[in-house]
């Protein structure tokens, strides 16, 4: 039989592309380059299925070819905003995604920024680094107690209501939810959490406010600078979601201002690149994307892009198929 033809469009963990390169007829992406738009349209033409990440912009004009060989996108992450949807609808593409197994380890990056922002943990790492410690003193680099506090989640899918946990149970924090839908009440109940009707709501009575929604269009600057006002002035936004979800230059003016306590960021809008305002902000910790950066997230991923291959190519129905 024949093997599909399979297009990894950057390097994955070695246990998963052994996999690929087992079952498929797999070309991987050596130097893990970012593909550009013309070899992205050049692969729609070559392959059987694709399978992106984030780093790939799929935009209207990767879609632009008649007749593609590609029947289906496998993306290798939970979000699929960088997928042009009504793109990939019109040539009849299946697209699928990676949720559940990397929820766990994106909420406990986000916890850990959370309390590194709260808690001031990089000028406390900088102070020791570079030997500029003096000793312990009573006024020395205080921080925001956590325990106990509000917590507000937006967008309360499976990563929400995992940070929801953590949170509750490990920090005793009272969690307020904003989502499109109304969630279950038992769903609210496992961490005792109210749903309140809209952003503007849920924002003046938090401490801390951790983003959790999907990118993209519906969600740009869903966070812009009225919504900061709305902010306790001493309050932290977290986001691990996408950059896009936030107006980055009126973050960087209320941080500037600080007009709000402080934030933690582990994605940004138009990534790799960093907007220079917000370097200059002290009170905001930064990561590089590294949401479901484990070991075992990373695999566990990977190996539901297989599940979802197999599904595919034996002619079930995906079991992650979002488009
Ligand atoms: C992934 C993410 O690592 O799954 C997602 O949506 O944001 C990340 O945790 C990345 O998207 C891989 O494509």
């Amino acid at each position: 039989m024949i093997k599909p033809r399979v297009l990894v469009t950057r390097r994955w963990p070695e246990a998963v592309e052994a996999q690929l390169m087992a079952q498929y007829d797999a070309v991987l992406n050596e130097k893990d380059r970012p593909l550009s738009e013309a070899d992205f349209r050049d692969a729609l033409g070559r392959f059987d299925a694709v399978l992106p990440t984030v780093t790939d912009k799929l935009s209207p004009a990767v879609f632009e070819t008649k007749s593609p060989r590609t029947k289906i996108l496998a993306n290798y992450g939970v979000g699929y905003s960088h997928i042009h949807e009504p793109s990939a609808k019109q040539l009849g593409l299946t697209v699928t995604n990676t949720p559940d197994v990397l929820s766990e380890c994106t909420a406990d990056l986000a916890m850990m920024m959370l309390l590194m922002v709260a808690r001031r943990a990089i000028d406390g790492d900088r102070e020791v680094r570079e030997q500029h410690w003096d000793g312990w003193r009573p006024t020395h680099l205080v921080g925001t107690k956590v325990s106990g506090k509000t917590l507000g989640i937006i967008g309360y899918g499976r990563i929400g209501q995992e940070m929801a946990k953590r949170a509750h149970h490990g920090f005793g924090m009272d969690i307020a939810v904003y989502n499109r839908s109304p969630i279950a009440p038992e769903v609210l109940a496992q961490n005792n959490a109210t749903q309140v009707a809209t952003v503007d709501d849920l924002l003046p009575r938090c401490d801390f406010v951790s983003l959790h929604c999907p990118g993209g269009a519906a969600n740009r600057h869903l966070i812009n600078a009225h919504r900061l006002n709305l902010m306790k002035p001493d309050a932290f936004l977290i986001n691990t979601a996408r950059g896009e979800v936030i107006d980055e230059q009126a973050l960087a003016q209320a941080l500037w201002f600080e007009t709000i306590g402080g934030a933690a960021l582990d994605v940004f809008d138009g990534e790799p690149r960093v907007n220079p305002d917000l370097l200059k902000c002290s009170n905001l910790v930064m990561m590089p994307h590294l949401g479901s950066a484990t070991r075992e997230a990373r695999e566990a991923m990977g190996f539901r892009v297989l599940d979802n291959l197999s599904d595919f190519f034996d002619g079930r129905p995906p079991r992650d198929q979002v488009i």
